[in-house]
Order: structure tokens, then C-alpha cells, then sequence
């Protein structure tokens, strides 16, 4: 039977690219790009696009079972920053998008299910260094307390049902190709953004504020590596990755660095308090242990290949309007 892959929430930050890898190795039309709003230009083209709200048992289940899903990457999600805005919301479409993921997969015999979590499962009583998979969980935002349940969740679904479901704990994630949304770690995408476009930029954390990153190459990477890993191997089902900590002022200085008139201010908002409770770095050698994860990027790759993919976007955005006559 060939692999056929869904993804939720392929229009967001991870899911674009994820999309666009996953079409690469599993052939366009067996990945199933689905989301609540109109696919971008960039994934519309290439391959199967449709609505799907994860909220909706039955939209999951027909569109799982019409397009005989072997294989379920679940990004759909309310980040942080948006999740204490509505924190009903975010508790609707994370835990019951989650739940409804998990019982399509339970009920239709999906063979995997890989759903992000996040540093945000930690909390203000959880150690701030290195720290590992196993310790204090208390969250105080909704996001992270959506994430510790469906960590849990996951584990449930696996340990009583056998659905192989795996997760990782993903730091704040930087990225050229599609903005984040509403999360608490984006002012590092911000950055950079803004300082490509002659802007200045007002960060909404304190230069102070230290938290772990991973760049999107590598968040890819974990997750593909992660679907591929041998479960027998797999002494977790939610591991912690990581490629560098930095803090917002490090963030600043290495943009200034490679682009001098950039200016950046701090004034923070209350994203302050939530990038407070989570840890400062995280330990990740359980994923490295059982699955070989090593990321390729610090901040200093990163920024340098970030200024770089951005600066080459201008160009092809500037040189279609030029085209099109605007
Ligand atoms: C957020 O800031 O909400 C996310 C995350 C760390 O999970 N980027």
C-alpha cells in the first residue's frame, strides 16, 4: 500500500515547508496539504490542497478515510501569544483537533501520527537549564497546558490502542519562507524580517529574555528523522530538540552585524511573563540517543543563511512587480 500523508495546518509556519519536504519524498499527489484558510501560491500549485477544520470529527475522519492516510503530521494549532488571547480557542482546536486526530488514527488504522509540542509544556517551577524530558510540568499558559495533555494524550492512544504517536518538543522555530503566527518566540523571526526591509523593530520581549531556537532546516529534519526512527528503539513517544539558546539582544546583535543600520528597541508586552516561564536551554540527548538527532545550525549559521533567503525574496518580489508593471 503506498504511504499517503495528511498534514494539518499546512499553511502555517512549519506546515508550508513541511508540506513542500513531504512532497519530495512521498510524491505530490500522496501528500494531502489541508487547512481553514486559502492555500498560498507556493503549496497550491504542486499538489492536493483542501479545507479541513480539525475541530470537526467527521471533516477529519471523511478526509482521512477518502484519501487512505497512512501517515498524519497534525500542525494545526493556537500558538502562546494568540492562545492567551482566547484561551477557549486555543483549548478547542488544540486538545479536541488533537483528540480527533488520535481517534481517526485509532478507528481507520493510521500508522503514525507525529504532532508538535513545545518548551511550553515547561513552566516557572521547571528547572530554567539544560533541562531534560522528565521534570516539573506545570504550565501557566493554555498553549502549554494543551501541550502536556497531548503529550499525554499521545501517550494514552499509543499505550492503550498501539497508534505509533510521537512528538516533539519544539523551541521558539526561526524561518524565512512563512511568518509565525501568534506565538511568543517570533520576535526572533521578526528581526530579521524587518531588518531585510530597512525597517527598525520593537521587540516585545527584554534584550535579557534567553530562550532555546531551532532553525527551520532542522526542525524539518527532526520531524522526518523522528517518523523514521525505529520505534523498537524508542524509549520516549516526546522528546526534547534543540539547536542554539540565544537571548533577544543576541538576536539583535548578530542582525546588526551583517545589517549596521538596523535598530532595535525593547518594550515588553505580555508575552514577557509567558517567555518567562519557560526554560532558558533544554537537553536534548535522548533524542540524540535514540534517534541520532544533531542539529546543523547556531545562531551564527542561522543568521547568515536567514539575511541571505530573505535578501533573495526581495529580489524575486521585486523583479515580479517590476515584470507585471506595478
Ligand atoms: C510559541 O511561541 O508559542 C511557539 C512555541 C515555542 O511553541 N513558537
Amino acid at each position: 500500500m503506498t504511504d499517503r500523508v495528511l498534514v494539518t495546518g499546512s499553511y502555517g509556519q512549519i506546515g508550508t515547508e513541511l508540506t513542500l519536504r513531504l512532497r519530495g519524498i512521498y510524491g505530490d499527489a500522496n501528500v494531502i496539504a489541508t487547512d481553514i484558510t486559502p492555500a498560498p501560491e507556493l503549496l497550491e500549485e504542486g499538489g492536493p490542497c483542501r479545507y479541513l477544520d480539525v475541530t470537526d470529527p467527521r471533516q477529519v475522519t471523511a478526509l482521512a478515510v477518502e484519501n487512505k492516510i497512512t501517515h498524519i503530521y497534525h500542525l494545526a494549532a493556537i500558538l502562546s501569544g494568540n492562545g492567551e488571547l482566547n484561551p477557549q480557542k486555543c483549548w478547542d482546536v488544540n486538545m479536541n483537533g488533537l483528540y480527533n486526530i488520535l481517534e481517526t488514527a485509532r478507528t481507520w488504522k493510521v500508522k503514525q501520527v507525529i504532532t508538535p509540542s513545545s518548551i511550553a509544556a515547561f513552566g516557572p517551577d521547571t528547572p530554567k537549564e539544560h533541562t531534560p524530558i522528565d521534570t516539573i510540568l506545570r504550565p501557566t499558559t493554555m498553549y502549554g497546558i494543551t501541550k502536556v495533555a497531548g503529550e499525554l494524550l499521545n501517550e494514552y492512544y499509543n499505550q492503550k490502542y498501539g497508534v505509533d504517536a510521537r512528538s516533539l518538543r519544539f523551541p521558539g522555530i526561526v524561518s524565512h519562507e512563512t511568518e509565525p503566527g501568534g506565538g511568543t518566540t517570533d520576535y526572533a523571526v521578526d528581526m530579521y524580517v524587518k531588518a531585510v526591509a530597512g525597517e527598525s523593530y520593537t521587540c516585545f520581549v527584554t534584550e535579557e529574555t534567553t530562550l532555546p531556537f531551532l532553525y527551520m532546516p532542522d526542525a524539518l529534519n527532526a520531524l522526518l528523522e523522528l517518523s523514521a526512527a525505529d520505534e523498537s528503539k524508542l524509549i520516549h513517544r516526546t522528546f526534547n530538540v534543540t539547536g542554539f539558546s540565544a537571548s533577544a539582544a543576541d538576536f539583535a546583535d548578530a542582525v546588526n552585524r551583517r545589517i549596521p543600520e538596523f535598530s532595535c528597541e525593547f518594550e515588553p508586552d505580555f508575552r514577557q511573563i509567558i517567555a518567562e516561564s519557560w526554560p532558558r536551554s533544554i537537553d536534548d540527548n535522548d533524542a540524540r540517543r535514540e534517534w541520532g538527532w544533531k542539529p546543523s545550525f547556531d545562531l551564527e549559521a542561522m543568521s547568515d543563511d536567514m539575511i541571505a533567503r530573505l535578501r533573495e525574496k526581495e529580489t524575486v518580489v521585486a523583479a515580479n512587480t517590476e515584470n507585471s508593471g506595478v
